[in-house]
């Protein structure tokens, strides 16, 4: 070639960087390694916020609550077999909580994988993770990564937010090409969720049912959260003047100290109400599947809004389905009760505030209680007040009894302030949804973890520290899984359920340069509690609490299988 004539190149590194960039992508959570290593650094060169964790698990809930926030997918960046599978596990969970989530993997050469000669890390990765997410593709040239993240961006985030796989060989990183045709070939995805308008006569349909109801009940779910439409969700709630119940990661769309909030009344409203809109909540086993005992006799008719035209009658009949996105059928909702919409009859509404009464009133004393060592309610107690101080601060929590009680008792004012374990039930999010959520919104981080729960996790405490993160991580420790009491007769083995007493988790933090507290009374948790919050420095407080305090599984003890030959 004559000088000046040569070619400027680009790379498979460059365009998967430049397209992340391209649509306004910019926190990858990965941990580094082969074949990934270099795309980290050079994504970081880049200015795109690479956070490396000490297992792809936690780096994966972190990308997963990410999308969840921002509805923007979070991006999970690992390498092969062993870092795809621990990432795998999250980009499920993602799936299954509709999470808007990419699980970028590098891979090993299709060439050797595809005849099983047994390559570094050797594994059929789009295969195994096809049936875990809603969409997977591979991209093998250059020249395709472009399309290859604009069809994975889209899946992810357009209809029912979810997780997606994508699967870039080793080979692709190195692979060249002109740049100006590399430039050329990145694709900055156009309304990547597009509106979905309800029909009117679905809307019709459902405010006719809603109108008829004596005893309405509105029940809002995490995917009213993800919405983003709170203002809307807000006035079509007090306009329609029904008792709401939020799901545990919807608290805080509407204040639980709001009149018309029936949270501390559920039992009460599931059982009693004759009309249920579900809005972006699922009849799943958090709803009993829509019948049996917690729904009582009297016939129910519900009225279902969400995106995913299948999930109506998934448990029983739905006798209105609306099916769009929540801010537009929410929207549309407002817009057709006009000014003449008339209140549910202050008996029912009345009822169900005289029910929450009672139940808040119940619970009170024991919140006040000072008792060493802890018992929940004492502790919890404490941090009730500190999200009430601080309603700007996200609550993250897992656990058994940890994690139940705690819903209860503290109360949210803010949308998209708790996050849970979803819809499995998942043990191990804390860490990773605790870095991703201060890190994604600004905001300060309250994570109560029961001590097993934290185990799953813990060790990212060290990127907490190395992030410098202001996470207040407060660990119920009664000494194992929902008691430290069980005894273990047939061997000098521990029990299953018990784990090391009277451990020192604190010990861990400070190993890292984060502030560690031991706090055995409600007035020391409070304490330490404050000070975190306000210093924002990363802080693990151990919370000794009673091993005799919890129960068996929490609230969800009847889901245990029971054997009757069990010797008692
Ligand atoms: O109306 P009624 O009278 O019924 O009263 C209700 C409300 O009205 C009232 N309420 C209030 N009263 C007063 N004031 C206020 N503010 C208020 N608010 C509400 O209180 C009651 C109860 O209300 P609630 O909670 O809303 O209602 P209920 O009936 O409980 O709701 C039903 C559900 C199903 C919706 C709810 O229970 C729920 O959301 N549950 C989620 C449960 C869950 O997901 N649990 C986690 C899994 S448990 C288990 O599987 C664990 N594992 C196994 C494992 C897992 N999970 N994952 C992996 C990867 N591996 C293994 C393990 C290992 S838990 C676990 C570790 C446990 O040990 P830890 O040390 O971590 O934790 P500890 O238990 O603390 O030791
Ligand atoms: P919860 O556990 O809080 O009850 P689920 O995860 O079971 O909530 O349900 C969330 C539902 O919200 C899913 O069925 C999902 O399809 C739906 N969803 C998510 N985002 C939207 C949206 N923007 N508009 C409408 N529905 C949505
Ligand atoms: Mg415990």
């Amino acid at each position: 070639e004559a000088p000046g004539t040569e070619q400027e190149l680009t790379d498979g590194f460059h365009l998967v960087i430049d397209a992340l960039k391209l649509n306004g992508i910019n926190t990858i959570y990965n941990v580094p390694g082969i074949p990934i290593t270099d795309l980290g650094r050079m994504s970081q060169a880049a200015g795109i916020r690479v956070i490396s964790f000490r297992h792809e698990q936690n780096a994966g809930y972190a990308a997963g609550i990410a999308g969840f926030l921002t509805k923007k997918p979070g991006v999970c960046l690992t390498v092969s077999a062993p870092g795809f599978l621990n990432g795998l596990t999250a980009l499920a969970h993602a799936t299954t909580n509709c999470y808007p989530m990419i699980l970028i993997s590098g891979s090993s050469e299709r060439e050797i994988v595809d005849l099983q000669q047994g390559d570094y890390e050797e594994m059929d990765q789009l295969a195994i993770a096809k049936p875990l997410c809603k969409a997977a593709y591979r991209v093998l040239h250059a020249q395709d990564i472009g399309i290859g993240l604009a069809r994975a961006i889209r899946a992810a985030v357009s209809g029912r937010p979810g997780g997606v796989y994508l699967d870039l060989p080793a080979k692709l990183f190195g692979q060249v090409m002109n740049a100006d045709a590399g430039a050329k070939s990145l694709v900055k995805v156009i309304d990547a969720a597009p509106a979905q308008i309800p029909s009117p006569a679905s809307v019709k349909r459902a405010l006719d049912v809603l109108k008829s109801a004596k005893r309405p009940l509105i029940i809002l779910g995490k995917g009213a959260a993800y919405a983003q439409a709170d203002e809307e969700i807000k006035s079509f709630v007090e306009k329609s003047g029904v008792p709401f119940l939020p799901m545990s990661m919807a608290k805080g769309l509407l204040p639980d100290t709001h009149p018309q909030c029936a949270g501390a009344a559920r039992s009460t409203v599931l059982k009693e109400s004759d009309v249920v809109m579900l809005i972006g909540a699922r009849l799943n086993w958090l709803l009993s599947h829509g019948k049996g005992k917690t729904w009582g006799e009297a016939p129910k008719k519900f009225i279902q809004v969400d995106i995913e035209p299948k999930e109506m009658d998934s448990n029983v009949e739905i006798v209105a389905p609306v099916v769009g996105d929540i801010g537009s059928a929410v929207s549309a909702f407002i817009q057709a009760m006009g000014t003449g919409w008339t209140a549910p009859s202050a008996d029912w509404t009345k009822a169900v505030q005289s029910k929450r009464e009672d139940n808040v009133a119940k619970m009170a004393p024991k919140l006040m209680n000072n008792k060493s060592p802890m018992d929940y309610h004492g502790a919890l107690g404490v941090l009730k007040n500190v999200i009430k101080e601080r309603p700007d601060a996200i609550l993250v929590n897992e656990g058994a009894n940890t994690l139940d009680l705690a819903r209860g008792v503290i109360d949210m004012y803010k949308p998209r302030k708790r996050l849970d374990v979803g819809t499995w039930g998942v043990m191990g999010i804390g860490m990773g949804q605790a870095i991703a959520a201060t890190l994604e919104t600004g905001h300060p981080v309250l994570a109560v973890e029961g001590d097993s729960a934290f185990g799953f996790s813990g060790m990212e405490v060290e990127t907490i520290c190395r992030y410098n993160l202001p996470i207040c991580v407060v660990i119920f420790n009664n000494d194992g899984i929902y008691r430290g009491t069980d005894v273990n007769n047939a061997n000098s083995d521990p029990a299953t359920t018990v784990f090391v007493k009277g451990a020192r988790y604190d010990k861990m933090m400070e190993a890292f340069g984060g502030v560690g507290i031991n706090a055995t009374s409600p007035d020391e948790l409070k304490r330490a509690v404050n000070e975190a919050m306000d210093s924002g420095k990363p802080t693990l407080i151990n919370a000794v609490i009673d091993p005799a305090a919890g129960s068996e599984s929490g609230r969800i003890g009847n889901l245990n299988p029971q054997s009757v030959l069990k010797k008692k």
